[in-house]
């Protein structure tokens, strides 16, 4: 009985220092170990020649032995398990891995860059403001007067904790922002998101983005501002486009004008999108006012200054062949992934 002993002490060292590198080796040690001719059966097997009153005793030490080598198996198998090896499958691991989805920009993002680096050309740098402006950014400084029907509640979305503070109605407020600085000459163009209180469909929502402009030094004219203008239209249009300005009237620009250009749809010969007048209206644009001017501590006298705006989701509408406003802001990635990441 005693050899048997030692017999199994000799086995559990021999387990103890065996090592697997793959699963053909812990499928060897298996088999040799814990198969049907395995020798923790063998050892089993010797139960029946032990003496009746030692079998208890012997029980224990044969059966810790099986729990030992199963143990043991269990430990191998999870060395050498790569989460497949258990199903057969072996896993490739020169092969590439999944990819990551290449996300696209957004077609407001990319029609506003494309203006935006038209002016940045010509010497305009970008700049950006607060949504949340107050009531002296927004519409004070621009000579909107404390009547004037674009202040109405029904229009403006004011914030409820505090009414001086408004979502802002234009990116105007940046360019103020801008000239408060006292920094001149001023060359800078003012992408951004918009709030109006309006009924949301699939023309009009009730926010919106544009860009606006401004250039103020000594001597600037109308000239510079048509100039300018004509530069972007062929930059944007294309050089066939042709342009007019019809006289309109803003507070904060005297004199004031809208620009449009041939229908670059129909080109000209009438369509839906020009309501078969072959123009289309781009932006508005005048010469800064000289109130404006004087809110921002710039002596009128000395300098001019021209500016205009647009908004960008019309002509990115028109440029995708979009039919519903509403799309811009649903983040579908359906409808965003359409969208190339060029710029
Ligand atoms: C439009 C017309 C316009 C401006 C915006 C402006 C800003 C300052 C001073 C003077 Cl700080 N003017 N901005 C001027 C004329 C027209 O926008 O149709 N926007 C979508």
């Amino acid at each position: 009985m005693e050899s048997l002993l030692q017999q199994i002490g000799a086995y559990k060292k021999e387990i103890s220092s065996f090592t697997a590198t793959d699963e053909k080796q812990v499928e060897e040690f298996r088999i040799k170990y814990l198969g049907t001719k395995g020798l923790v059966k063998a050892v089993m097997g010797e139960m029946k020649n032990v003496p009746t009153d030692r079998k208890k005793e012997f029980g224990q030490v044969l059966n810790d032995f099986k729990v030992f080598a199963e143990q043991k198996y269990e430990e191998l198998k999870q060395l050498t398990d790569n989460g497949a090896a258990s199903s057969g499958q072996q896993i490739d691991l020169s092969l590439p891995g999944d990819p990551t989805p290449m996300g696209s920009r957004h077609p407001i993002t990319l029609m506003k860059n494309r203006i935006v680096s038209i002016f940045q050309r010509l010497g305009f740098a970008e700049a950006e403001g607060p949504e949340i402006e107050d009531d002296w950014h927004n519409f004070g400084a621009l000579n909107l007067p404390p009547h004037h029907p674009a202040r109405d509640m029904q229009d403006t979305f004011y914030i409820q904790q505090n009414p001086d503070w408004v979502l802002r109605t234009h990116t105007s407020n940046t360019q103020i922002r801008e000239m408060e600085k006292g920094r001149l000459p001023i060359r800078v163009v003012c992408p951004g998101r918009v709030y109006r209180n309006e009924t949301v469909s699939a023309r009009s929502h009730c926010f919106f983005h544009q860009v606006e402009g401004l250039y103020i030094d000594e001597n600037v004219s109308f000239a510079d501002l048509k100039q300018t203008l004509y530069f972007f239209v062929k930059e944007m249009y294309g050089k066939d486009v042709k342009v007019r300005f019809r006289p309109s009237y803003f507070p904060f620009t005297e004199p004031s004008a809208e620009m449009d250009v041939t229908c670059f749809i129909c080109g000209g010969t009438g369509c839906n999108i020009c309501k078969k007048t072959g123009w289309v209206e781009i932006l508005g644009c005048g010469m800064v006012h000289p109130n404006v001017l004087q809110n921002c501590h710039i002596d009128p006298n000395k300098y001019t200054g021209f500016a205009f705006g647009m908004g960008i989701e019309r002509p990115a509408l028109l440029k995708y062949d979009i039919n519903d406003i509403r799309l811009f802001s649903e983040n579908d990635v359906r409808f965003l992934k359409q969208f190339s990441s060029a710029i």
